[in-house]
């Protein structure tokens, strides 16, 4: 007898409470910063103040002397022991790629650079010892600006890294005549400008700080048979790759650990200086090192996202019809190419066109080196910043036009029944029902009623004026097809593993490749299993984040981990089942054409006769009497390519009250309708989008990563990197409709990214259309009072 004989009610679509919530939330749960292990030393890292200098010497004497330290280094003293970070994918092959050391000898190429590590034998000890290295800096002239930077081989403005006599990295184009794909966007908009309309605009996507709750933190520990890392981070497996790959150290020798991770957005999706630093410290001292970073250095020295401008040219009949889109962009990437940097703005350039059907499209994308902290992934990457452009857009194209925004967008976007649909960028969006979600948001959020008393507002010269944001979006997720990321060059694949293991207790153990940080796959991927195997949800356990537990897996990013790994556990489970029936059969003394499986019971047909998968598992471990020649083992794994991303889309409006004397802002109602397909537990679904809302709403009004003129992070901290919180936002209004995914069984859609693609430009395209009637046309994000207020000012200066 097991735990699983009573046919449980179906778990998919089930609002599950997050099994993980109880240690998540009370903190009891194993951190990587928790980790104490014997002998264990701490490290501190020096890092550089200047945006660009020369590292003419450093005295650690005093710092080494410190009571408590064992030893402070410097660049070098590793020199090619430290290896160089492996974080540079290059998008084209003629890519400008600076040569990167964890821990720089002779130059650093950003404020926050690692120049010295101190390790003692506490962390405090570590920190205070760091205080008294003394690094003597010769400045450097620093490229700082994007703009001016990406014009600084013209100009002889400074260089990021002179060595390599520009600051241009690489220039990415995609061109629809030239694919195939559709016209010549030139022609567009020639014609356009005779016979239509030609709406010219540039936009600011600001720098942002991905801010995760936990820091980061490693520790390496070297003393074992295999070299252990325990990261906060959302890439064991890459991690252990890149480890094996740069230091030479087979991959069995290494364990990576990701445990309990607090929150990564992107922002642990690479393979760190830090934890390089920590690697080669542990393996030269022979014992357990451990680093966690203050907040300080997270906010200075993790990598930043976004950071673009984006310059659009959109071509249209008279009645709204778009002939062509032409897109430029420049992308700052930092002092360094990250692991995906210069990929996160390509991957924009097939998301530029969105839910929309436009003939010719052109997309050009200049990456750009400057003296800052290098920008990687954050929370959409790519895909908020091409959705904001299109979507500020397509309002832009309304206000010139005259017409309401949502008619633009409909007339110009893919209708139900064209799905199966090649964009002019060359992707196959499977399926999609944009009017459906439209109609249900424009009910929930009463649309008419709202431009009523915008119209109201407008007439009586109301100061507080009301606007409207209309943000439509569709999406590429679940990374990747792998022979999609083989045509781009792109060395890694796409795929996700899964194993499935019924015990004998009745206990299902299931172990996947991606590697939660905040998501909820113990229960989401729990529901899935149980569903199809026929257990209770309880007796599911899933195991992630070890690569000695799951040694195989491409962890998770770009909300692939449903879609992929979801479907890889289907995929083992479907086996599982295929087996048990074998041996069902074969207890039942029936044959296997007459097993049917149905709620966790194989039953012999017409009989009345069956067992419970718990018992066939249970047989199977007592192996007394099993088919001839079959293992004694009920468990399978699966390893699944998807063919397609998945797309989910959705329709967001949102309702902002404008003060046009103060320039102050305020949301008054946010609906959004997501459709991601099948939702396999719509509580963890709603709290990815709540969580994704906020912080693209919190791009559109408050974040924004500055530097000063020296280059110096003046938002360094949290009181001046205006994270929002909890009582910052109101309820939001949420709906679903349900357009399942063709390309997996389960017919799921991504949502990890899905809030923060569509809510930023809603928020703009609120507060502008509040203001339209002044003569703004746009406002710059982060859209504070005071820009609000000098948007006002500059449109009233020029009537
Ligand atoms: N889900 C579901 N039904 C669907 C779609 C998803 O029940 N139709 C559930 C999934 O089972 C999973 C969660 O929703 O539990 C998110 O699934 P998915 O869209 O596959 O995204 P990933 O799990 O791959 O997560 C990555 C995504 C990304 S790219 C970022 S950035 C992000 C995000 O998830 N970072 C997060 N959400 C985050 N949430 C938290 N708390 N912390 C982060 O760092």
């Amino acid at each position: 007898m097991t735990a699983v004989e009573e046919a449980p009610v179906a778990e998919i679509g089930r609002d599950r409470r997050r099994k993980e919530d109880q240690r998540l939330i009370t903190g009891r749960t194993r951190w990587t910063d928790n980790i104490t292990l014997p002998g264990m030393l701490h490290v501190a890292m020096v890092r550089s103040p200047f945006a660009h200098a020369k590292i003419v010497g450093i005295d650690t004497s005093e710092a080494a002397s410190s009571p408590n330290v064992t030893a402070v280094f410097t660049g070098a003293d590793f020199g090619e022991e430290l290896g160089a970070c492996i974080n540079a994918w290059p998008i084209t092959p003629e890519q400008v790629t600076p040569a990167h050391s964890p821990m720089p000898a002779d130059r650093v190429a950003f404020a926050g650079e690692i120049v010295a590590v101190v390790v003692a034998r506490t962390a405090t000890a570590a920190r205070d010892a760091a205080e008294l290295v003394d690094v003597d800096y010769e400045e450097l002239p620093a490229a700082l600006d994007l703009k001016e930077a990406a014009t600084a081989d013209e100009t002889g403005g400074p260089l990021a890294h002179p060595d390599l006599g520009t600051n241009k990295s690489a220039l990415w184009i995609f061109d629809s005549a030239a694919a195939g794909t559709g016209g010549d966007v030139e022609e567009a908009i020639a014609k356009a400008r005779e016979d239509g309309v030609v709406v010219e605009r540039e936009f600011r996507q600001q720098r942002l700080i991905p801010a995760f709750m936990e820091p980061r933190s490693v520790v390496v520990d070297p003393t074992g048979e295999q070299l252990t890392m325990w990261s906060a981070t959302q890439i064991p497996h890459i991690v252990r790759f890149a480890l094996a790959a740069t230091t030479g150290v087979p991959e069995s020798k290494i364990r990576v650990i990701a445990p309990d991770v607090g929150g990564g957005f992107g922002g642990k999706l690479q393979t760190t200086p830090e934890e390089w630093v920590v690697w080669a410290l542990a393996r030269r001292l022979g014992k357990p090192v451990k680093y966690t970073e203050t907040r300080s250095e997270s906010l200075v020295a993790g990598h930043h996202g976004r950071d673009q401008w984006q310059k659009l040219t959109l071509s249209a009949e008279k009645d709204g019809t778009v002939t062509g889109l032409k897109v430029e962009l420049l992308a700052d990437l930092g002092a360094y190419v990250a692991v995906v940097g210069g990929g996160v703005p390509v991957l924009g350039a097939f998301m530029f066109n969105a839910i929309y059907k436009f003939p010719a499209y052109h997309f050009a994308c200049q990456t750009v080196l400057t003296n800052k902290t290098w920008t990687d992934a954050y929370r959409g990457a790519g895909r908020p910043e091409a959705t904001f452009g299109i979507e500020r857009m397509m309002d832009e194209l309304a206000a010139e036009l005259g017409a309401d925004p949502l008619e633009v967008r409909e007339k110009n976007w893919i209708k139900h029944e064209e799905f199966p649909f090649t964009t002019v960028a060359g992707l196959e969006y499977d399926s999609g029902n944009y009017e459906a979600a439209t109609a249900l948001a424009k009910e929930k959020f009463g649309y008419d009623e709202l431009r009523a008393e915008q119209r109201r507002r407008r007439e009586s010269g109301d100061p507080v004026q009301l606007g409207i944001g209309i943000s439509t979006f569709t999406e590429m997720c679940g990374l990747a097809p792998s022979r999609v990321l083989g045509s781009l060059d792109y060395g890694a694949g796409g795929w996700e593993h899964a194993s499935v293991r019924m015990l004998a207790t009745g206990t299902v153990e299931v172990i996947t490749g991606a590697s939660a940080h905040g998501q909820g796959h113990e229960t989401a991927f729990s529901q899935i299993v149980a569903d199809r195997l026929g257990v209770p949800f309880e007796a599911v356990e899933v195991l992630h984040g070890d690569t000695q537990i799951a040694a195989k897996g491409l962890d998770t990013y770009g909300s692939r981990s449903l879609v992929v790994g979801g479907e890889a556990l289907v995929r083992a489970s479907d086996k599982v089942i295929a087996k048990a029936k074998l041996v069902a059969a074969h207890l039942l003394e029936a044959s296997v054409d007459d097993i049917e499986f149905s709620a966790g019971r194989f039953n012999v047909r017409g009989t009345g006769q069956g067992m419970a998968i718990g018992e066939i598992a249970a047989a199977v471990f007592a192996a007394h009497d099993l088919p001839e020649d079959m293992e004694p083992s009920l468990d399978s794994d699966a390893t699944y390519d998807p063919v397609n991303f998945s797309y989910p889309h959705g329709t967001h409006l949102c309702a902002m009250e404008v003060d046009t004397e103060t320039g102050a802002v305020r949301m008054r109602k946010y609906t959004c309708v997501d459709d991601v397909g099948t939702v396999i537990n719509p509580l963890i679904v709603a709290g990815q989008v709540h969580g994704g809302l906020v912080q693209g709403i919190a791009q559109a009004l408050w974040e924004e990563a500055v530097y000063d003129d020296a280059g110096t992070l003046v938002s360094g901290s949290f009181v001046d990197y205006l994270l929002p919180t909890a009582a910052d936002t109101i309820d939001f209004d949420l709906g679903h409709t349900v357009t399942p995914s063709l390309t997996n069984s389960l017919g799921t859609k991504g949502v990890g990214e899905a809030g923060t693609i569509a809510s930023t430009p809603a928020v703009v395209n609120a507060v502008v259309d509040a203001v339209r009637h002044l003569g703004v046309e746009d406002v710059r994000m982060p859209c504070t009072p005071q820009r609000v207020w000098q948007a006002i000012q500059a449109a009233a200066a020029t009537e």
